[in-house]
């Protein structure tokens, strides 16, 4: 913990509480090296699973099986796009976690089997708290992690007690070996009943609900150091966690507090790994420098307003450039009764959140997509459909994060570091190089002041008249934004690859692909397209993927397969080209005259068989 002060100068002070501190300073010289040079120290973003880049719906208080399932059908029934399902809390037996409660919940394993059926995968919470006052002979994970020696101590070498959802818990050591096989027995044992396809680790600040211990701390130094910032309650360290005298396997909880998230994140990775056999799905609440090579993360407990709506963009931007690349804000917030109008532009952004997941706090007004008037309710399908029918473009930039240290969702002084006017937008972001995105942020608009960067961007929609905006030094334009719309401009020289979308990734992720092609002024356009089976382990390691390169150039629209591992064929099942300056002729695909091709005059639109 520590202050930052920046000085007028080219300076800044750095006071911290004490601790271990490890100073790096990357010379870049432009952003992207940046980050690339720290992602070389911290690690590379995981390669997320497929279908964990669809759609994830949660909120505390879906309080059945029963309950969870109708969820689940009505989503289906209203033709939204719904990957994910999960719970909270409610479906755990007196909150204690490796149980489900046996009369709300106890067809759980069957309910997970039905979402398989779907296609669907299912998530539920995990938090690091144990339970110690279960009767003996009840509840395994805590008699076997006491006697597996798990848990940390307090400072006279006791089992540290502190209070969280369940009551009375002690809080595994995540840096002991022993706790991590522990850890994987449990995520094993209830897994071989609850058919679980990832795990949201919650709490792991860690939090808890006394100060320190039920048996406080004892008066020392490192639980109220001579120096603690601002805001630090009565200076003391412990307020909300454990006892920073408590003793850990690698060193004091001071030294090892702000890692308890990466540790528990690391061994959670490693558990589903093992009793899985693939990708790996853990979201995590608490996160430090590397978290990004096992976890998501999400920001928290976000409140349903505009303010919050308005902050997610940089927050989730942040976490990119740390290499947590999976980031998401709840969508529609959390705390707080959201709106109407605010859920469809939370949809709509959070469609391009490189996590989305939908999730409210439990006394709240429901706020599921088909909640809302029939209006509100297409907008967000739209958008829904929009993120889905560009997964392949989102998991290819996944890809490149994964094995190259590049970032997904962009800030725009990134990708331009030369443009001034780049450096302080943090109302719009990129996917990748090439897709800019532009959201509401505001109630009651229809029209935003979007910055468009040097070039010619198109409108992905291809909906208006004129939607090639071409500028020559960036400027700023005004574009309608009626509430159906958020506002997505591919960029010149770019292909991007997308494909049908479906009510899972399932489904879609066996549609034709179609290509959306933005020509430069020059009649020039490159993109990339990595696909795997979306759930192996180290595909790219293998060679077990398809990596295809896609060109446009004045000759004619060719792609390159650069490596093809034994995928089945991936079909190309439309095509459209922006910037074509006049009606082609004729249209050609691999020998073959097409006959059913369109051409916009004003939008200068190509468009061959298929829809997008
Ligand atoms: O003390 O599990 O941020 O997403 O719904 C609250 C209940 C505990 C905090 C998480 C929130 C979750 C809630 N949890």
């Amino acid at each position: 913990m520590y202050t930052v002060a920046l000085q007028p100068t080219p300076a800044l002070t750095w006071v911290s509480v004490g601790g271990i501190l490890d100073l790096y300073v990357f010379l870049g010289p432009d952003p992207q090296s940046v980050v690339r040079q720290y992602l070389q120290v911290v690690g590379y973003p995981m390669m997320p699973p497929y279908w964990s880049l669809g759609f994830h719906l949660c909120r505390w208080g879906y309080h059945t099986s029963n309950e969870t399932r109708s969820v689940v059908q009505r989503m289906h029934m209203h033709n939204f796009p719904l990957d994910v399902q999960w719970n909270d809390l409610d479906y755990a037996d007196k909150r204690r976690v490796f149980t489900f409660d046996p009369q709300r919940f106890g067809d759980l394993p069957d309910m997970v089997e039905e979402f398989h059926q779907r296609g669907m995968k299912y998530i539920l919470i995990l938090d690091p708290g144990i339970s110690s006052t279960s009767p003996k002979g009840t509840y395994l994970p805590y008699e076997d992690g006491q006697r597996r020696g798990v848990f940390i101590r307090n400072a006279t070498g006791h089992t540290l007690i502190g209070k969280v959802w369940p009551g009375r818990t002690a809080f595994p050591d995540f840096t002991n070996p022993e706790t991590i096989l522990w850890w994987r027995d449990c995520i094993q044992s209830f897994h071989s009943t609850v058919k679980l396809d990832g795990l949201w680790i919650d709490m792991n600040e860690p939090a808890n609900f006394v100060q320190g211990s039920v048996d406080g701390c004892p008066d020392s130094d490192l639980e109220a150091p001579p120096y603690t910032p601002k805001g630090v309650i009565g200076g003391q360290l412990n307020v909300g966690t454990l006892c920073m005298s408590a003793q850990q396997n690698l060193s004091t909880h001071y030294n090892l507090h702000n890692l308890y998230g990466l540790t528990e994140a690391s061994a959670t990775y490693r558990a589903l790994l093992e009793v899985r056999g693939r990708r790996p799905f853990v979201l995590s609440r608490s996160s430090f420098p590397g978290i990004g090579r096992f976890s998501g993360v999400w920001t928290g407990d976000v409140r349903s307003d505009w303010e919050q709506l308005r902050y997610s963009v940089p927050a989730v931007l942040q976490l990119g450039l740390s290499g947590m690349a999976l980031a998401g804000a709840d969508v529609c917030g959390f705390g707080g009764d959201t709106t109407e109008e605010l859920c469809v532009r939370w949809m709509q952004l959070g469609a391009f959140y490189p996590f989305m997941r939908n999730h409210n706090d439990r006394p709240n007004a429901p706020q599921e997509p088909y909640v809302f008037g029939q209006r509100a309710q297409a907008a967000m399908r739209r958008a829904l459909n929009q993120r889905y029918s560009l997964l392949p473009f989102l998991y290819t930039l996944f890809h490149h994060a994964h094995t190259s240290a590049d970032t997904v969702a962009r800030p725009l002084f990134l990708e331009f570091p030369n443009d001034p006017n780049c450096q302080t937008i943090d109302r719009q972001f990129l996917w990748g190089p090439s897709l800019l995105i532009s959201p509401v942020l505001e109630p009651g608009v229809v029209e935003l002041a979007a910055y468009l960067p040097a070039g010619t961007w198109y409108s992905l929609e291809d909906v208006s008249i004129d939607t090639s905006l071409s500028n020559h030094l960036g400027q700023y334009l005004l574009l309608p934004a009626p509430l159906d719309t958020i506002n997505v401009h591919v960029r010149e020289g770019h292909v991007i690859p997308q494909q049908e979308p479906a009510l899972t990734t399932n489904a879609s992720r066996s549609n034709p692909f179609l290509l959306t092609v933005a020509l430069s002024p020059r009649g020039w356009a490159s993109g990339d397209l990595f696909w795997d089976d979306g759930d192996s382990m180290d595909t790219f390691h293998t060679g077990e993927y398809c990596y295809v390169l896609f060109i446009a150039a004045q000759v004619g629209k060719t792609s390159s397969l650069m490596q093809n591992g034994g995928l089945s064929r991936l079909v190309l099942g439309g095509l459209r080209v922006f910037g074509v300056p006049s009606r082609p002729v004729s249209v050609w695909a691999n020998g073959l005259r097409v006959l059913d091709f369109t051409y916009r005059t004003d939008t200068k639109v190509s468009r061959g068989p298929g829809r997008i």
